[in-house]
């Protein structure tokens, strides 16, 4: 089993859900920030056989667009009206995907009548 961490758009995030639970995978979404630009993204953690590794990175790349972005310089937010310099394009979306073999998966439920 491994366990696949795809850092995503928010924005993709609904999408990808759905595509991975429509063929039958599960995965638990967590709001989570970028370092760099600090703004919101999604990281999906997805449990799955490792046959089905390869099958789960193709629902990322077609559930996960590339786009560009006009970021504000943060060092210089005030001087942005006059400078145009102070805007600079990066390239968001898309997925950064971690992919981390599994020692063990273990679901504990408390059967009825237990206490
Ligand atoms: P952010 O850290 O907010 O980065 C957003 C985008 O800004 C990055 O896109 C990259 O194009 C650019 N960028 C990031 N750090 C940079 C730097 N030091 N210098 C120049 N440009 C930089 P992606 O590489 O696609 O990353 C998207 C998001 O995935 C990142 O958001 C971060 O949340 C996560 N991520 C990427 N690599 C990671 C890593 N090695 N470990 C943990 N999280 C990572
Ligand atoms: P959810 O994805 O909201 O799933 C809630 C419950 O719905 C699941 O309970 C399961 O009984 C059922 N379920 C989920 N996906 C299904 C599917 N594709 N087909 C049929 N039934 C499905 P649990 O299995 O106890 O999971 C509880 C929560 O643990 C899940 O919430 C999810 O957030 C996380 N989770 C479970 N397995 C995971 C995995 N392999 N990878 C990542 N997260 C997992």
């Amino acid at each position: 089993m491994k366990f696949v961490i795809a850092i995503v758009q928010d924005y993709d995030s609904d999408r990808l859900l759905r595509a991975i639970t429509d063929r039958g995978l599960r995965a638990t979404k967590i709001s989570s920030t970028g370092g760099f630009l600090r703004m919101g993204n999604a990281t999906v953690f997805i449990g799955v056989e490792d046959q089905r590794v390869a099958e789960t990175i193709d629902i990322i790349r077609r559930n996960c667009e590339s786009r560009v972005e006009v970021q504000l310089d943060a060092t210089s937010p005030e001087y942005v009206e006059w400078f145009p310099a102070g805007m600079h394009e990066v390239t968001v979306g898309g997925a950064v995907v971690f992919i981390v073999p599994v020692e063990r998966m273990v679901q504990l439920r408390r059967e009825d009548g237990q206490t």
